[in-house]
């Protein structure tokens, strides 16, 4: 899966140690207290150092990836999360019951919960992540200050003291100097913070601070800070070992996030010192050592543009972005993890470890970035995603837990996937991101993907001119006013929908079927993002003459097959892919997404015919099914025969209540457009 350069720098001291002790010590067996892409993500690098894995899983996870890519499997309630993945009693039952060694939390869900390390430990089992008085020691925020502070880590200027009086706390404020930044203490991910600007105003945001604190974590305690300005987000993964060693595997920055999500992830930090980098990493690994950690962990800092840089909190598992720190260290930090927790030393120590080139994650969504980054759910329809295989050298990675056909239900978080690019350097990674981002095609909920794609293209962010405050201040640059539809996308809808295959045998594919009425020329309109369009076909013996939006194009027809469209406009070959679901086709193209809907002129066949008796084809088909005898008497709406027309089959209704004078024809005949299916006599009313 990954091990881009593996054993780079390794010393053959530390390799021997580890081979014999690995035989003696590795887990036979893990189970994974967690779902989705870091379930598949942790199974995968089990699988390869021969570890048998268990799948705990909620109802609605039953036929879930994985649950497939695990040895074993264990059903542990209902889909709600509150149920299934965080009760602590069912997942240790679970794992005494199928003989496990160790527990592997993933990140989210109880993977910093301590009561469940705790409990871990209660069982005999192994935690696959730090003590539980490490993740105690970080869980509050005033402590974890005091603590670092000891520890000679930096920290942003402010009071993170016991003292709660708002006298005292408004004077801490002024000698600060405002702005300031009013946090609660036992708070996190951005959650009860209030930005104070003048003295006046501190009363009335203290108050608002503790109600929201009190509201949301059960305590009302705050702590005051200097209040950073476009602020970036660098973190630093650290490694800590049983045996007193602990690295720093370098930074990562996550600036560019959304309501503190993050949306993009990278590795190096561009604009990153040596110095700077080896100061941040020496101030994690101190951060680590003063609360005597062991595994994986994230010292998060908060970093001026000017390059100082403030410790902010840590984080006591592995995280979501782990894979950018992976491609450029040629590391798999998930064996780390496993070789740590079965009491291995690193596999590495810091002076072997390297930067290799630049990576880039991009978390894919299913929400809706035009309405407000909605969360969006449904089954995947259609799922391409790019074909990670292709990159030989991980290039470019994937890490997905989910297939064409699943669903994204609103029980757990709607990542999709992660899509992790690498790069001699950044421009190369980002090129890699932006093909990748356009290869993807995925039909059903709404996704980001194209939000991702406009992205990385912003000049702030091709230019690395990183800071929080990115995706607010690019607004405009980052929803543009929708495009009009590209020709080449109704040409590829066009051939789908309308262009009977001129070479087929099949006789309904003919354009004779077309014809019968003499020349083939169809008038068709579709609607895309909420405007009408109209678009004229007309078979000539060159191919076929499309018009559209005051242009006209020669159209001819190369392959189709299944999803695929190829043809050539003008004699410049294009190809794309529609997904046809119902009466909304998705058209992929050059990395665009259109949906196009038909309004299908069968849905209101006779509506408008009933007066004079006569219910006619609007379109040319066959007829597949005949649902009344003549001379019967009808309700309105009564179905009166099937008629399949552009592969799909329609039912003609009854536009009144009356009586079948006559069948016209018969199941199995073709017709004409305009042909006269039957005669019926509406009831005189
Ligand atoms: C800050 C800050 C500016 N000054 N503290 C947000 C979540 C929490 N982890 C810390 N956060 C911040 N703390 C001071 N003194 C700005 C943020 C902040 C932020 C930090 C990291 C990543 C994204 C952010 C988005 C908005 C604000």
């Amino acid at each position: 899966m990954m091990s881009r350069h593996p054993g780079v720098g390794r010393d053959p001291a530390t390799l021997k140690k580890k081979e014999i002790t690995g035989a003696v010590c590795m887990f036979k067996k893990i189970l994974i207290a967690n779902r989705g892409e870091i379930a598949c993500r942790v199974a995968a690098t089990a699988r390869r150092l021969g570890i048998r894995t268990v799948a705990v899983y909620s109802q609605a996870d039953a036929q879930s990836q994985h649950v497939a890519m695990c040895d074993e499997s264990v059903l542990i309630g209902p889909a709600p999360a509150k149920e299934s993945y965080l009760r602590i009693d069912r997942i240790i039952a679970a794992a005494r019951d199928t003989g496990t060694e160790a527990i592997h939390p993933g990140y989210g869900f109880l993977s910093e919960n301590e009561e469940f390390a705790a409990a871990c430990e209660t069982n005999g089992m192994v935690f696959i992540g730090p003590p539980a008085s490490a993740i105690r020691a970080m869980g509050s925020k005033s402590a974890a200050k005091a603590l670092m502070e000891q520890a000679n880590v930096p920290l942003v200027p402010g009071y993170h003291g016991e003292r709660q009086e708002a006298d005292f706390l408004r004077e801490q404020a002024d000698a600060i100097g405002y702005p300031v930044l009013l946090k609660a203490s036992a708070g996190g991910g951005g959650k009860g913070m209030r930005i104070v600007e003048r003295s006046e105003d501190f009363a009335a945001a203290l108050a608002s601070c503790q109600r929201e604190a009190i509201n949301s974590f059960g305590d009302d305690r705050v702590l005051v800070e200097k209040y950073l300005q476009r602020p970036r987000h660098i973190e630093i993964q650290v490694f800590a070992d049983t045996q007193g060693n602990c690295v720093y595997l370098f930074e990562r920055d996550c600036s560019v996030q959304r309501r503190h999500q993050k949306v993009l992830e990278e590795a190096p930090a561009p604009g990153m010192t040596e110095e700077r980098r080896q100061a941040m990493g020496e101030a994690a690994v101190n951060a680590a050592r003063a609360v005597d950690y062991v595994g994986a962990g994230t010292v998060e800092f908060i970093a001026n543009q000017d390059g100082s840089f403030y410790f902010m909190e840590m984080n006591t598992r592995l995280q979501v972005e782990h894979p950018v720190t992976e491609l450029i260290t040629g590391t798999d930090l998930v064996e780390w993890q496993l070789r740590v927790a079965a009491g291995e030393p690193l596999p590495m120590q810091q002076q072997d470890l390297r930067i290799d080139g630049h990576a880039i994650e991009a978390r894919i969504y299913a929400e809706n970035p035009e309405k407000g980054f909605l969360p969006s759910t449904g089954s995947l329809l259609h799922l391409r995603l790019p074909d990670a295989v292709a990159f030989a050298h991980g290039e470019v990675r994937i890490d997905a837990a989910v297939r064409q056909g699943d669903a994204i239900t609103p029980h757990y978080d709607p990542m999709i996937a992660k899509l992790i690019v690498h790069g001699d350097d950044r421009a190369q990674a980002l090129a890699r991101m932006r093909q990748s981002l356009q290869a993807m095609e995925i039909v059903g909920p709404a996704t980001n993907v194209a939000f991702l794609e406009r992205l990385i293209t912003t000049p702030a962010f091709t230019d690395a001119e990183l800071d929080t405050g990115l995706i607010e201040r690019h607004h405009a640059l980052l929803f543009p006013p929708t495009e009009p539809v590209p020709v080449e996308t109704v040409a590829l809808w066009l051939a789908k929908l309308a262009m009977p295959d001129t070479t087929s045998h099949d006789p309904w594919d003919s354009p004779q079927g077309w014809r019968l009425n003499g020349n083939y020329h169809r008038q068709l309109r579709f609607d895309c993002d909420d405007q009408a369009f109209e678009v004229v076909l007309d078979y000539r013996r060159d191919g076929w003459r499309m018009a559209y939006q005051s242009q006209e194009t020669i159209l001819t027809r190369i392959a189709i097959d299944q999803t695929s469209v190829s043809l050539s406009i003008e004699g410049r070959r294009i190809s794309g892919r529609v997904v046809r679901v119902d009466d909304r086709f998705h058209v992929f193209w050059q990395g665009q997404h259109r949906i196009l809907s038909w309004s299908d002129p069968m849905a209101h066949a006779g509506e408008h015919e009933s007066e004079g008796g006569r219910l006619t084809a609007p379109m040319p088909g066959k007829i597949v099914q005949l649902m009344v005898a003549e001379g019967a008497s009808v309700e309105k709406g009564t179905p009166l025969l099937i008629m399949e027309a552009m592969k799909m089959e329609h039912t003609i209704s009854a536009p009144a209540k009356g009586k079948v004078e006559a069948l016209n024809y018969a199941v199995g005949d073709q017709v004409a457009e305009g042909a006269q299916l039957l005669s019926f006599t509406p009831e005189a009313s």
